[in-house]
């Protein structure tokens, strides 16, 4: 495809072409009846429409571990649904129809045949009440119920490690211990079981109610303790590798860089060790060569679609919005970063290693805005975990060719807040 642009990147109809991205009824129809999709509002699993009893309501961001949870739960059980999405605080302003439904603004909520259920451990009691139980045992089983608690034993041994001020070598060591303990005894518990998840084959809601946390955890830990979890503990990535298996999970799941920076306004700060082994990992995490290592310690699912098309496909879906945001966020020439964001599109068509030529150098100055973008990439938000790497990728080799980038960082990302990542312009876009 040549460009029909006078600056040498495709057109934004060309890209939306290349992608075949068109967000039509076909799209429409996959995310109602395919695979799990961050991007879905109704999913129906081949039933009609006027069988739907549930809605879930959950974050925009795809982020909150509680949501996650039910998300599952429902996707694994084919429940038809609908999703209605909602801002979190730490995004930016809270919808006023949500405050009135739920005046603490706390999410999931779930509505079940017109009855508004709060709190997550409730609501997977009611959906369990109304559709049986997700996996042999009921969720107030006193086995489940011993499972459930191993997972806030290890929670919180998580949450001392990771969200502790100025720990000594020796109190950091000693959290560590403390986590791995409880980290063997889940894995003394999948040993037990006859398959690969906690009671079988098949994932039950005792697995469902480690995953938000256990996939946090392996995020976090690597970067900002240098702690490589399926490494230390291969119960634990086995479990992940069949986890990793199913299309419902692999919809939901999200990528370590943006586990990183979520956390920390969510935790109330999240502190990283200082080893030279958690520097590596956290400079590597955010300046993106993937995988990793090997093997990968992200994921061990391939790309299910193309991540080329799938990323080019999300962006052009939102151009303007976000050409209008790096501008604004880098007080840069939207012009300029118009054709400095479609060139690194461009270049997701060619192998990223291909020599690049001098037409191919964006316009001076746009190597902040095309940071700026590539640090903000949302895991499953905005696109999956393989399209958001290639991504990441073209961005910054894009920003590396502007003729005047020193190699500076983009903005830093906020600690305290995510309004940086406010979902409202992508919604009501102007
Ligand atoms: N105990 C609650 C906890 C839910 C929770 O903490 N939700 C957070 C998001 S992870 C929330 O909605 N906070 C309000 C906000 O961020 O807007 C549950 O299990 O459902």
């Amino acid at each position: 495809m040549q460009s029909d642009h006078p600056d040498g990147a495709l057109s934004w109809q060309q890209l939306r072409q290349w992608a075949a991205a068109a967000e039509g009824e076909a799209l429409e129809l996959l995310r109602r009846d395919g695979p799990t999709s961050a991007q879905a509002t109704l999913r129906l699993f081949g039933a009609r429409e006027s069988d739907v009893r549930v809605t879930l309501y959950r974050d925009h961001h795809a982020w909150c571990p509680y949501c996650q949870k039910i998300w599952l739960w429902l996707e694994e059980r084919r429940i038809p649904y609908r999703i209605r999405k909602v801002t979190m605080f730490c995004y930016g302003q809270k919808e006023a129809w949500y405050s009135r439904l739920v005046p603490s603004g706390m999410l999931p909520a779930l509505d079940l045949d017109g009855r508004l259920i709060t709190e997550s451990d409730r609501i997977l009691a009611a959906l369990e009440q109304a559709y049986g139980p997700l996996g042999p045992l009921g969720f107030e089983d006193p086995t489940v119920l011993q499972l459930r608690q191993l997972e806030r034993l290890l929670f919180r041994a998580w949450c001392l490690w990771l969200c502790t001020p100025g720990l000594s070598s020796s109190e950091e060591q000693r959290a560590q211990q403390q986590f791995q303990r409880f980290a063997s005894a889940m894995e003394e518990a999948l040993a037990a079981a006859p398959g690969a998840f906690l009671l079988g084959e098949e994932p039950a809601t005792a697995d469902l109610v480690f995953v938000p946390y256990l996939e946090r955890m392996n995020a976090s830990l690597a970067y900002y303790k240098g702690f490589a979890l399926r490494q230390q503990h291969p119960g634990i990535d086995r479990w992940f590798q069949a986890l990793e298996r199913r299309s419902s999970y692999l919809g939901t799941q999200s990528d370590f860089h943006t586990h990183a920076h979520d956390l920390p306004p969510q935790m109330g700060g999240c502190y990283a060790s200082g080893s030279p082994e958690q520097q590596r990992w956290a400079a590597q995490i955010d300046a993106g060569h993937w995988p990793l290592q090997q093997p990968d310690p992200e994921t061990s699912a391939p790309a299910a679609i193309d991540p080329a098309r799938e990323a080019v496909g999300r962006v052009v879906r939102h151009g303007a919005t976000l050409v209008a945001r790096l501008a604004a966020a880098t007080a840069g020439d939207p012009a300029a970063l118009d054709a400095a964001l479609r060139l690194a599109l461009t270049r997701l068509r060619a192998p990223l290693d291909a020599a690049p030529s001098e037409a191919a150098a964006p316009p001076p100055h746009t190597a902040p805005g095309l940071r700026y973008l590539r640090d903000r990439i949302s895991v499953p938000r905005d696109m999956g975990l393989h399209a958001a790497r290639v991504l990441r990728a073209a961005l910054e080799a894009t920003a590396s060719q502007d003729p005047v980038d020193t190699g500076a960082p983009g903005p830093p990302l906020p600690l305290q807040h995510r309004r940086d990542q406010d979902p409202a312009p992508f919604v009501h876009p102007a």
